[in-house]
């Protein structure tokens, strides 16, 4: 079986959706109705991912993985040639790891507070400061580097590429400021594997 990213445009499944362009592994794309939990073909949602959200990526054994950070590990190892994680085992991977994890939980989950109709103006903008604090900290350490490992483009930099998509929407300070998440965040959007991705999603 061909493996299948259930993915929603635009939502943080754009992540492994770019990982597995990257890789040249082959997949098929399920799209997910997040409001009302349903598959294009009416399907149940829930039945493919209990816990209700994307992304999720069926294997080609039929077992299903989710949870964005480790997806693309997985997506990752499937080619290593195409070194978009260092080798596991290594300092490197774990360092990979380390802001594989700070992306998923400081910089995308990050956004939540911010966008929930439930926060008030003084709770948003708390959030809003410790949002851009999270993002100065990519920036400084992107600071005279291309990418966040030491060899190239990696998974990382997709699951960052993302958040900074949402960052812009924001109209973040952090962005505006700094002179390299720009940058980066064009180097990025310029890749034939992420036009692609955003392509096949209808996003510019
Ligand atoms: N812990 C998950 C969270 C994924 C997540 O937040 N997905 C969002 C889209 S970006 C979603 O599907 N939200 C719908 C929901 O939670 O019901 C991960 O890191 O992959």
């Amino acid at each position: 079986m061909t493996l299948k990213l259930y993915y929603t445009p635009g939502a943080c499944s754009l992540s492994p959706h770019i990982a597995l362009r990257e890789a040249g592994v082959p997949f098929d794309l399920v799209k997910v109705d997040l409001a009302a939990k349903k598959l294009e073909d009416g399907g149940d949602f829930f039945a493919v991912n209990p816990k209700g959200y994307v992304p999720a990526l069926r294997l080609e054994d039929g077992q299903v993985l989710t949870e964005g950070a480790v997806i693309v590990q997985y997506i990752a190892d499937l080619r290593p040639d195409s070194k978009l994680a260092p080798k596991q085992g290594t300092l490197a991977r774990v360092r990979q790891q380390e802001w594989l994890h700070f992306i998923a939980t400081e910089l995308h989950k990050g956004f939540g507070p911010i966008n929930n109709p439930k926060s008030g103006p003084e709770l948003k903008q708390f959030f809003r400061q410790r949002l851009d604090t999270r993002f100065r900290t990519l920036a400084s350490a992107l600071e005279g580097r291309e990418f966040l490992g030491d060899d190239g483009f990696t998974v990382a930099d997709g699951y960052a590429y993302y958040t900074l998509r949402s960052l812009r929407r924001l109209d973040a300070p952090a962005l505006k400021q700094s002179a390299v998440l720009r940058p980066y965040f064009e180097r990025i959007g310029a890749r034939p594997a992420v036009r692609a991705a955003l392509e096949a999603e209808g996003l510019q």
